[in-house]
């Protein structure tokens, strides 16, 4: 079965590691890249998706959104590097920019699509998405599902409780979380079990693409900078989504009401999961549990068929 996906990312590593993994399996066709401020400025990523695109063979538009948060500073993160993708540079020219803003081309996507064909994967802070289902409530039920990196349930990497992506753009994600629309939150309890370990480099060493040559390029200064933070190895967090939406089985999620924390001051940008009282009715569920061993031969096989 074929998912329609717009990604809306800041490449970064694992972001990058997410883009092959979604230009490389069968069952994704990519409707649209969409670019946002997140680990790195926006010209950064921006450039760092263009060529990205351009080494992968990826033939969807890539846009330019959001430059900043909608009302916080940005801080960029550290764990990717100069460049945002570990220092290594993508040996392709970028391809054209998209001159829509990269708002415009997410809401044009779901409107030129049919109702319920196009997943929206967030993987960066969620400023885009939210301007664009304000700029244009009628996005909302045309949706299949928004699956996002960001938050979780009991950890935090920015703070004790708040996650990167979540903390970066705290209201716009408080407005992503606040939609019907149905919402599967990828978290930190779920892709901390994505561990690019020894074995699982030496595993996508072994695939010998070019692709593969650079992604293991890019993991290896950002596993060291996860080591100097007393992690054993780096996790992938951003492929975890696009997993996610190529099979579902892979991850077990458990439904809950999640609520952006705004004003709290040792909390804010906490993604408060209530798992008290199970509503059927209930529109967003957390990722639980990763099937590690056939997540990897995932991303393996998508490497695999890339150039
Ligand atoms: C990863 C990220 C930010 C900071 C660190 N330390 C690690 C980025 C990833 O690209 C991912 O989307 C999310 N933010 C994880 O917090
Ligand atoms: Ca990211």
């Amino acid at each position: 079965m074929t998912h329609t996906i717009l990604l809306d990312c800041d490449p970064g590593v694992d972001d990058a590691v997410a883009l092959m993994l979604a230009a490389g399996h069968p069952d994704i066709e990519l409707a649209g890249i969409t670019t946002v401020a997140g680990n790195r400025p926006l010209d950064e990523v921006t450039e760092n998706a263009r060529r990205l695109a351009r080494f992968l063979g990826v033939t969807a538009p890539v846009a330019a959104g959001c430059a900043r948060p909608l009302v916080r500073t940005p801080t960029w993160s550290t764990v990717h590097g100069d460049s945002g993708l570990g220092g290594v540079e993508v040996p392709a020219e970028p391809v054209a920019l998209d001159p829509r803003h990269g708002v415009d081309v997410i809401i044009e996507t779901l409107l030129s699509r049919p109702v319920g064909t196009v997943t929206l994967v967030p993987i960066g802070p969620l400023t885009n998405i939210a301007m664009a289902v304000r700029k244009e409530p009628g996005i909302t039920e045309r949706v299949r599902e928004v699956v996002l990196m960001g938050g979780g349930y009991h950890a935090g990497n920015r703070t004790a409780v708040a996650e990167f992506n979540i903390l970066t753009d705290p209201e716009a994600a408080s407005i992503v979380f606040g939609e019907p629309w149905p919402l599967t939150m990828v978290g930190l309890d779920l892709t901390w079990q994505a561990l690019a370990t020894p074995e699982v480099l030496a595993r996508l060493s072994a695939v010998g693409t070019e692709s593969a040559r650079l992604a293991v390029a890019m993991i290896a200064p950002y596993g060291e900078a996860y080591r100097a933070h007393r992690f054993t190895a780096a996790p992938l967090h951003d492929p975890c989504a696009v997993a996610y939406v190529i099979d579902p089985t892979l991850i077990t999620t458990r439904k809950a009401p999640i609520t952006v924390e705004l004003t709290g001051t040792a909390t804010l940008g906490m993604t408060v999961a209530d798992f008290r009282d199970p509503d059927p009715q209930c529109t967003t569920q957390v990722a639980v549990e990763l099937d590690i061993e056939r997540f990897w031969d995932l991303v393996v096989d998508a490497l695999a068929r890339l150039p």
